[in-house]
């Protein structure tokens, strides 16, 4: 009798293993900043909203700090589903997708205001479409922010103070070729880049006034300027055929908890900004506030119309559309 019911028990746990196996998911989720980060908030908030609203049934597994690689590297990883997530800054994306390369047109958003009316709107979703073509499904936009130059060379106050500086950019096609176009001396690298700055390797690097903060880069770049160059948005990502291979409720909630992680995060970028331009000073920074952003616009407004917009019809038709 006890080796029946023992037997019987045993098929028992077995069945109750299989079915809460059939439930259960993880999610790989990577990013390549630290704890802290406008993309790490982001990650953060996602985990706690799936995981409260599945009950514990899907759980999100955050991979950070590059453990994973580069964005490059993580975006290709998210094309094999060996990871199914990521938060990747648009810079590197548009290796992947070209039309994405237009929401990092200099210059092209006036306002925060303007970049949520803008990227939460049609031409947003349109760009989220596009990314489709890659085997990327786009969720939603978060941000960095508006990137801002700092240097260690001396203040630049209009873009002919740009001239030779070696500025380390996004491995982007777009960002190397603005700064050519400004007169640097631009050098693509993944992220982080903090011991280059200390060893000198580069003279400067362009972000958010937020990254600059939460990396401490203060502690090896003293001059910065308010440029506002360029809007740096993240795009929230899942593999394609992963994702549509879901359940459909259970890829409403992922989408709707993932717009609610990315607009949680603008909010924290927008209401820390002051206090963390603040911040920088207290630090040391020589900030110039109010730089000649005339004479950047001037140069680069030139990239309109070379190749890398206008090589492929289906970038330009997006550009016109956004300006
Ligand atoms: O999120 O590579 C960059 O300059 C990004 O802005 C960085 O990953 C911080």
């Amino acid at each position: 009798m006890r080796r029946v019911i023992r037997a019987v028990s045993l098929a028992l746990l077995a069945v109750c293993l299989t079915a809460s196996a059939a439930f259960a998911m993880e999610i790989k989720l990577g990013i390549v900043t630290t704890p802290g980060s406008a993309q790490y908030i982001v990650a953060e908030k996602f985990k706690e909203l799936v995981e409260e609203r599945s009950k514990g049934d899907i759980t999100v597994s955050i991979f950070h700090s590059a453990s994973l690689g580069n964005e490059t590297e993580i975006l290709q990883q998210i094309q094999m589903n060996a990871v199914n997530m990521g938060v990747i800054t648009l810079g590197p994306f548009d290796a992947f997708v070209p039309e994405v390369k237009v929401v990092n047109f200099p210059f092209l958003f006036k306002s925060y205001d303007h970049v949520s009316k803008i990227l939460d709107g049609p031409l947003g979703k349109e760009v989220l479409k596009d990314i489709e073509k890659a085997g990327f499904k786009g969720l939603a936009f978060s941000e960095n922010g508006f990137r801002n130059l700092s240097n260690n060379v001396r203040p630049v106050h209009s873009v002919e103070d740009v001239d030779g500086l070696k500025i380390r950019v996004m491995e982007s096609a777009l960002h190397k070729e603005l700064w050519r176009v400004l007169g640097a001396n631009p050098t693509p690298m993944g992220w982080p880049i903090y011991s280059e700055l200390e060893q000198g390797v580069i003279d400067g690097q362009e972000n958010p006034v937020s990254v600059i903060k939460v990396f401490k880069l203060y502690e090896v770049q003293k001059y910065l300027s308010l440029t506002g160059h360029v809007y740096s948005a993240h795009i929230d990502v899942a593999n394609l055929g992963w994702f549509n291979g879901l359940d459909p409720e259970v890829q409403k909630m992922l989408s709707d908890s993932m717009y609610e992680a990315a607009v949680n995060e603008r909010n924290w970028n927008r209401e820390n900004e002051a206090g963390f331009l603040a911040e920088l000073e207290k630090e040391g920074m020589i900030i110039d506030k109010n730089p000649d952003k005339a004479s950047f616009r001037a140069k680069a407004v030139e990239l309109k119309n070379m190749e890398l917009f206008t090589k492929d019809p289906s970038t330009a038709a997006l550009l016109d559309k956004f300006l």
